[in-house]
């Protein structure tokens, strides 16, 4: 029997003695107000009739409910509350059963926390995921979730944000059952056994034994990996709280957390990180835009990159073939590719199966001419024009009409190394970021010549692969590299002018990038920086103040980062350690260049690099590089570890106030003179009350 009791994006329906409540809010069944009160007007309705035994509250669509509504944050709240609703279904007489398929994050784990009984789809997953948006679960989350699978894992849980399977969700006690066959019909049969017997309410439970130690050992680890974001901090802080507090303190103080959180910055930016992570994959002018069909790719080069590179698209399905120079490089490429997937299995991620029939659609060739069946074909060879315009020569004229010829140069010049195929159209960049298998972002160069599909077939490829594609015109080191050129050199300065790399480094980690600038460079290769020093040498401006001395100098000495045991630091069993050598060497450099060795002031190196980042950003908007700020923001966030919860350069700059950020650039220019100009469109911005936020590419 069948009754449907319309209430907006809620319904109801009998089966027999049970009501099903039907959440159907595309996309994602987000807890928006309409979503809440159906809710709890649907379980007073079913808790009210006497001919109803139980409920099971279940969802339609591809997920059950994700969470809050994350569009009402910041916005007046609306009745009801979810905690009102959860209160609802905990204390009702009748057992309420969550029926669990995709994920059931947030608010909506929460819901089901409240519930008597869960049940989930074996392909079902569990989450807390608020301190990714700079909060913590403010509706029973941190108090529910202790008494259900402990202090301790529930800590882990939260405080990392990482949604849990169904399998190992019912091993920590979260789930009563995981669904055999069809998930509705086995929820109903539970919930009508649980009705006539003790309902086992989530917040009544008593919070069970646990390790201290190993809880403290946990938030000890969670604080100290915090590096200036609130929330994980906040999130041990009520987890704890439910081991020393009755439920109804907890949960208020919970709610005390949750409210501070939801208006702070930091907040505020993750959420803007959430929806520009999604909105960076609209291009405004390519839709409608159909991609060409791409299944097998060629990749030209199997070294580090070429090989990640590989590794991605055999992952994502497609069949690969590989290109080397010689017999010795064909066999090193293929050892390179396997010993990925080797350490692939090693660490659980696939099976022997799953690697062999990956390796079982590559092929590695000394032949160019198999490349000519490819749809699309990347390079990643040595960066080098030369190298790369004879490449993309022979490429013009092996590879198949309809396929897309892609460089993964870092730098250098795209409209130049198209021209030299002979088919400007069919070519575009495709940056890929160092472990290319693991990194995420990928920058979609469009050339001037660029077709608009070829381009569009770059994005959906990068897609394919699970990669963040961000969309960029052509210019020296598109946005990413270009940016950290000109923040680097701010670095490079406070060398000269007093700071040794360790501060530096300590600063700006402090400020929350994930590894100091020169910690950085000796993971990547001092190398690399040399040769962008010797590729622009003949172009540079001789007016403009030269930071690269000490790099310079560490290059002569072959100290060219970890890979030679030595860099800015030195490496003692891959740990680094402050090398007097170097201090040495800094000390000198500035004495050389009559540069007064001034007390390092760590707050005004960030200012200063912060500055120049959105100064930097400010300049690629106006040349139309890229449409929007978020697009510069994503890039940074995805490639270069800056911290998500400062939204990016721009979102900071904008929070900041441009007038800031202006007398910050001033304040640059007058320190380290030509080259240092504030940048025209900030000028502007900051003078009219503007932010880079809601300036967008015209034309
Ligand atoms: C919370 O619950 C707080 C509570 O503790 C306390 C409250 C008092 N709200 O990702 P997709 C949109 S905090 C609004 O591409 P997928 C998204 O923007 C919340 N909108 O799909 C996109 O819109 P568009 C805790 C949301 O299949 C569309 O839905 N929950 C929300 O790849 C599709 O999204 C979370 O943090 C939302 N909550 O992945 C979960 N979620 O099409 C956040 C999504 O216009 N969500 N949208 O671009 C996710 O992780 C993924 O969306 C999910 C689906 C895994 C569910």
């Amino acid at each position: 029997m069948s009754s449907a009791a319309p209430h907006g994006p809620v319904t109801t329906r009998r089966e027999g003695d049970v009501t099903l409540i039907l959440v159907d809010s595309p996309p994602v069944n987000a807890l928006s107000q309409a979503v809440r009160a159906g809710l709890l007007e649907a379980v007073k309705a079913a808790a009210a009739d006497a001919g109803v035994k139980a409920i099971v509250l279940a969802c339609e669509g591809r997920t059950f409910i994700a969470g809050a509504d994350i569009r009402e944050f910041g916005k007046p709240p609306l009745a009801p509350g979810l905690s009102e609703v959860l209160s609802a279904i905990e204390s009702c007489a009748k057992p309420v059963v969550a029926a669990i398929h995709g994920t059931a994050l947030g608010g909506g784990f929460e819901v089901a926390l409240s519930c008597h009984g869960r049940i989930a789809d074996k392909g079902a997953a569990v989450g807390l995921p608020e301190v990714k948006l700079g909060i913590i679960p403010g509706a029973g989350g941190t108090q529910r979730t202790p008494r259900l699978a402990g202090p301790v894992a529930a800590l882990e849980m939260i405080s990392s944000g990482k949604p849990v399977k169904a399998a190992q969700a019912k091993a920590m006690g979260l789930l009563d059952s995981v669904a055999s066959g069809d998930l509705r019909a086995e929820a109903i049969t539970l919930a009508r056994a649980l009705s006539g017997k003790p309902l086992r309410r989530t917040g009544e439970l008593a919070v069970p034994a646990f390790d201290h130690a190993a809880f403290n050992k946990v938030a000890a680890t969670v604080i100290g990996k915090a590096r200036g974001q609130l929330s994980p901090v906040r999130a041990v802080e009520a987890v704890r709280l439910a081991t020393t507090t009755a439920i109804g303190e907890g949960l208020a103080a919970e709610r005390a957390i949750f409210t501070e959180l939801v208006g702070s910055d930091q907040a505020k930016a993750l959420r803007y990180a959430f929806f520009s992570e999604r909105e960076v994959q609209r291009v405004p002018h390519l839709e409608g835009v159909s991609p060409r069909k791409v299944e097998t790719v060629g990749v030209i080069g199997a070294g580090t990159m070429g090989a990640g590179i590989a590794v991605s698209l055999l992952d994502a399905g497609l069949r690969v073939t590989v290109v080397e120079t010689s017999t010795a490089a064909v066999g090193a490429g293929w050892d390179r590719i396997a010993g990925l997937y080797a350490r692939a299995l090693k660490s659980g991620r696939i099976d022997e199966a799953g690697k062999d029939e990956r390796l079982s659609r590559l092929t590695v060739s000394e032949d160019f001419g198999d490349l000519a069946g490819c749809d699309l074909v990347i390079e990643a060879a040595f960066e080098e024009m030369g190298v790369k315009k004879e490449i993309f020569g022979r490429l013009g004229a092996v590879a198949q009409a309809v396929a897309v010829l892609a460089t993964n140069t870092s730098y250098l010049d795209v409209n130049e190394i198209a021209q030299a195929s002979g088919r400007p159209a069919d070519v575009i960049g495709l940056h890929f970021f160092s472990p290319a298998n693991i990194m995420r972002l990928v920058e979609v160069v469009e050339g001037a010549a660029s077709a608009p599909d070829a381009v569009a077939t770059g994005v959906a490829l990068a897609r394919r692969l699970g990669k963040l594609p961000v969309t960029c015109g052509v210019c020296d080191g598109f946005v990413g590299n270009r940016i950290l050129a000109t923040w680097r050199q701010i670095t490079d300065f406070a060398l000269e002018d007093g700071a040794l790399p360790a501060e530096v480094d300590a600063a700006l980690e402090g400020y929350g990038m994930a590894m100091g600038p020169f910690a950085v460079a000796d993971l990547a290769g001092l190398d690399i920086g040399a040769a962008r020093r010797k590729r622009l040498a003949p172009t540079r401006d001789p007016k403009a103040r030269y930071g690269g001395t000490v790099a310079d100098r560490l290059c002569a000495l072959g100290r060219f980062g970890q890979k030679t045991g030595a860099g800015y630091y030195r490496y003692v069993d891959g740990k680094r350690q402050v090398d007097p050598e170097v201090t040495a060497i800094v000390q000198s450099v500035s004495a050389e260049l009559g540069r007064p060795r001034e007390p390092f002031d760590p707050d005004r190196l960030v200012r200063q690099v912060r500055a120049a980042m959105a100064n930097e950003g400010a300049k690629i908007l106006a040349e139309k590089i890229v449409p929007r700020a978020l697009d510069i923001d994503m890039v940074l966030l995805h490639g270069y570890g800056f911290p998500a919860w400062r939204g990016g350069p721009m979102f900071e700059a904008d929070l900041v106030g441009l007038p800031t950020i202006l007398a910050d650039m001033r304040e640059i220019h007058a320190a380290f003179g030509h080259g240092w100009e504030p940048a025209e469109l900030l000028v502007e911005l900051a003078g009219s009350g503007g932010s880079f936020g809601s300036h967008q590419r015209s034309g």
